[in-house]
């Protein structure tokens, strides 16, 4: 079971440090979950930072580096079934990975490629949101039509601390609310909105409160720990099946990363507390947990680095392989009726 720190609000925990502060456990996970999600976390990891490397070298384009969010995007999506629907914004672009989506598509995405737009049905993935906020009414309207047809599947939206500032997320999580969706509204908090800090964002004591508003539970989470992440959705997941309705889910951390490609951060953010973030990065952070507990091998972690090192050199290569685009595409579905500026000559 999670602990829950007394110093901050409700924070819930499950990996310790090793020190003063112990390790808990999740019921029913086993040793191969503990597994597989190590390994979906050096998956999106592996990703992240090639994909800087392949943005300094010019073969993609502005990158929304998400370095230090694997743990919420690979513990909320562990706690889904297949059937369940994610409703990524740009922060969780290479989510479809942890679907089985091959790297190249993600690639050709942030290269602008149309290899790079899947059909969201095949993965059950839809497409990466980028204006803030707009998904959270969508994932919300795919949930109450699963429920009205008595499906299962529920859906998550994932959205950034900016995002709850919006008349969408707003729309989005009343709308839940009133109609009881089977959809988790899964806030990443990582304290920016580019350079806008969480204390200009709102007025809450905390982005869980704002759950009360719409009539449902908002729960704190370390956005650092995976198996708390998990627990946290797994139990939003479980009362969304029970017909319960949607949860708020606030998990919590601090960008280490430029928000994009495009930024530089020591214009405005606090860089010692960067630095401390390092330190205490999610991926390192699981891997001491699994090693205390002894159930991770040198030859493992090897050998998961190694697939997920192979799957993207496969994926730019096959995505630098896609034909060039024809530009004529731009237009092919943007008019039933297209203007004679488009038509003519
Ligand atoms: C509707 C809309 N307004 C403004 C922007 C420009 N914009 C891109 S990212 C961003 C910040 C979002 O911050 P947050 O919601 O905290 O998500 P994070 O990037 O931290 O994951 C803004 C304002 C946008 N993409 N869409
Ligand atoms: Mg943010």
């Amino acid at each position: 079971m999670a602990q829950i720190l007394r110093d901050e609000r409700e924070l819930r925990r499950v990996i310790g440090d090793g020190e003063s502060l112990p390790d808990g456990e999740v019921e029913g996970l086993e040793e191969r979950d503990l597994i597989d999600l190590y390994r979906g976390m050096v998956l999106l990891r592996t990703y992240d930072e090639r994909s800087l490397v392949y943005h300094r070298q010019g073969r993609i384009g502005t990158y929304a580096i998400f370095w230090n969010h694997e743990a919420m995007q690979v513990g909320a999506v562990y706690a889904l079934e297949r059937d369940d629907w994610i409703f990524p914004s740009y922060r969780e672009s290479a989510i479809g990975l942890l679907r089985g989506m091959p790297a190249s598509t993600v690639l050709s995405w942030w290269r602008g490629h149309p290899a790079g737009w899947w059909n969201p049905v095949d993965y059950n993935v839809a497409s990466i949101c980028v204006p803030i906020g707009t998904h959270v009414p969508h994932a919300t309207g795919l949930a109450w039509g699963q429920k009205l047809r008595g499906e299962r599947a529920c859906a998550i939206a994932f959205f950034g601390d900016g995002a709850t500032s919006e008349g969408s997320f707003h729309e989005g999580a009343n709308f839940a609310g009133v109609m009881k969706a089977p959809v988790i509204l899964f806030c990443n908090n990582n304290g920016w909105a580019i350079s806008t800090p969480l204390s200009a964002q709102t007025a809450a004591e905390t982005l869980a409160d704002k759950a009360a508003g719409y009539g449902m539970p908002g729960v704190r989470v370390d956005g650092l720990d995976v198996l708390a992440v998990y627990e946290a959705t797994r139990e939003a997941v479980e009362r969304a099946r029970a017909g319960e309705g949607p949860t708020f889910i606030e998990a919590v951390s601090y960008r280490a990363a430029p928000h994009a490609t495009a930024d530089d951060p020591t214009a405005y953010i606090d860089l010692e507390r960067v630095e401390e973030e390092k330190r205490n990065e999610c991926l390192g952070r699981y891997e001491r947990y699994l090693q205390r507990l002894g159930v991770l091998t040198d030859d493992a972690v090897e050998e998961i680095r190694g697939e997920a090192q192979a799957a993207m050199r496969e994926g730019i290569a096959a995505a630098e392989a896609e034909p060039e685009a024809d530009p004529e595409l731009l237009f092919t579905n943007a008019y039933v009726d297209p203007p004679p500026s488009l038509t003519d000559g």
